[in-house]
């Protein structure tokens, strides 16, 4: 499939219309049944260029809906309480067992914490039309912000560490990434478990004769299918986890001390740095001070510094556990760019490894896949095992921008565009052959590009 140029805005609007339903803007048509955390935050950088009044309602609304009433945001909202085709659907939640649940279907874990950085990017493109109206918005979506940062800040960081927690590999938006292997290892999972998997996930396998039947070519369809996706075993750790949640009630005290996944994950912390940074920014814009936020950033800084190591010039995720580094190179190690922590020589070593023989490779194109080629876990075609990702590129492109360095965030935003153009609007891509992989006509790849395509200097002015 190739885009004109001219159509690329056409197209990618196009893509935003078909996943619209019930007013949420879905990952894609068909199989992501209902809306994701920071799917929207993405989304709704992109639709704040066509129509920010929109993008404003949605996230407004999506926050609305979902957040549990200790501030807690599920990562998913659903829209009805059977997904067919999805598992696990909101009935393998059993959120009614904590007393915080909200009224509407949702999961019981959150996802990375993009949205405030996300909503203070709508504000920009509110203030454009209506100064009044970008107030209007800041003020309804600054207190559910505040109360989400409160809650990971008290329940996700119970020893006020700077580092929050998460809970579950789906935390983490990477969900089969190589860094949550050896913690999962510690999961035994029996025959009859993986049985109870095979026969949850059966649906998905329809998918692939759903495709056909709607005319994507046998190639499309499959690859949708099961087997680039986490395998049964990842699944059946995952499952033990939601169980373990549902049986403690949700209750974040009690999980934190006793479930076998807690992580300090570098990509979720940054990402919440950086949701911080918008508060604080938010918080004045609207004439609110917010020190507890600011000193909750400052503790955090100094936390992350110390995710660092010397030796590989990258950044690792913490396991609570044992207190070590999770010494597997993804594109997570990058993160810590697009919050602004490391000093400029440190970045200017990051750029050597992304463009190095472990990420860019040999490609003439410069974009890093989602883990390192070098890693026993490598695959190109295996969802957070090796393809190249547009959201989280978009994250490094960014990172290297604030860092100064705009000539590799240049080269990355060119390749990221040309793939697009060349190939579609994919969940993700093969980060050999670079064929589209996936759902296709996927909203966070068409929502990002819009703002790849902006001369907005927003990412490098705000903080
Ligand atoms: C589980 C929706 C989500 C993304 C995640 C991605 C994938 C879900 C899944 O899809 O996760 O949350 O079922 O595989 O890993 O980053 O938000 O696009």
């Amino acid at each position: 499939m190739q885009i004109s140029p001219q159509n690329l805005v056409k197209k990618a609007q196009e893509v935003l219309v078909k996943n619209e339903r019930a007013g949420f803007i879905m990952p894609d048509q068909g199989y992501y049944q209902g809306v994701w955390l920071w799917d929207t935050g993405f989304i709704a950088i992109g639709e704040a260029y066509l129509d920010p009044e929109k993008s404003a309602k949605r996230l407004l609304n999506f926050i609305s809906k979902a957040q549990w009433k200790n501030g807690f945001i599920p990562h998913i909202l659903f829209f009805n309480q059977e997904t067919k085709g999805y598992f696990p659907g909101p009935k393998y939640w059993q959120t009614q067992v904590s007393k915080n649940r909200p009224q509407a279907q949702t999961s019981g874990i959150t996802q990375p914490p993009n949205l405030a950085f996300c909503a203070l990017m709508i504000y920009e493109k509110l203030k454009e039309k209506s100064e009044k109206t970008a107030k209007e918005f800041l003020t309804k979506i600054y207190p559910l912000l505040l109360k989400y940062h409160r809650y990971l800040i008290c329940e996700r960081d119970p020893q006020n560490c700077g580092l929050v927690s998460i809970f579950h590999p789906w935390e983490s938006g990477m969900d089969n990434s190589p860094r949550w292997q050896e913690v999962l290892s510690r999961i035994h999972i029996t025959r009859e478990q993986i049985e109870e998997i095979k026969f949850l996930r059966r649906d998905i396998k329809n998918l692939t004769k759903q495709g056909e039947a709607n005319g994507n070519s046998c190639r499309e369809a499959l690859n949708s299918a099961i087997s680039m996706r986490p395998t049964d075993e990842d699944y059946a750790r995952f499952y033990y986890l939601v169980k373990f949640l549902a049986s403690r009630n949700y209750d974040d005290e009690k999980i934190y001390s006793e479930i076998p996944f807690n992580v300090k994950d570098v990509l979720f912390n940054c990402l919440f740095y950086s949701s911080n940074e918008a508060l604080i920014f938010i918080a004045q814009e609207i004439n609110k001070k917010n020190s507890e936020i600011e000193n909750y950033l400052r503790r955090q800084k100094e936390a992350i510094k110390k995710l660092y190591d010397k030796k590989t010039s990258l950044y690792y995720d913490l396991d609570y556990k044992t207190n070590k580094l999770i010494k597997r190179k993804t594109i997570a190690s990058f993160m810590p760019l697009f919050a602004g922590i490391p000093k400029k020589v440190q970045a200017k070593r990051m750029a050597e490894v992304a463009v190095g023989p472990e990420f860019k490779g040999r490609s003439s194109s410069f974009l890093i896949p989602s883990t390192s080629r070098f890693d026993s876990a490598y695959h190109p075609r295996s969802y957070w095992l090796g393809p190249i990702w547009m959201p989280t590129d978009w994250l490094i492109l960014r990172g290297f921008e604030r860092m100064g360095l705009t000539f590799i965030a240049y080269e990355i935003k060119k390749s990221l565009l040309e793939l697009i153009l060349q190939k579609g609007f994919y969940e993700y891509y093969d980060s050999e052959t670079k064929e589209g992989l996936g759902r296709k006509d996927f909203s966070w790849t068409a929502s990002l590009v819009l703002d790849l395509i902006s001369e907005s200097d927003f990412w490098r002015s705000f903080r």
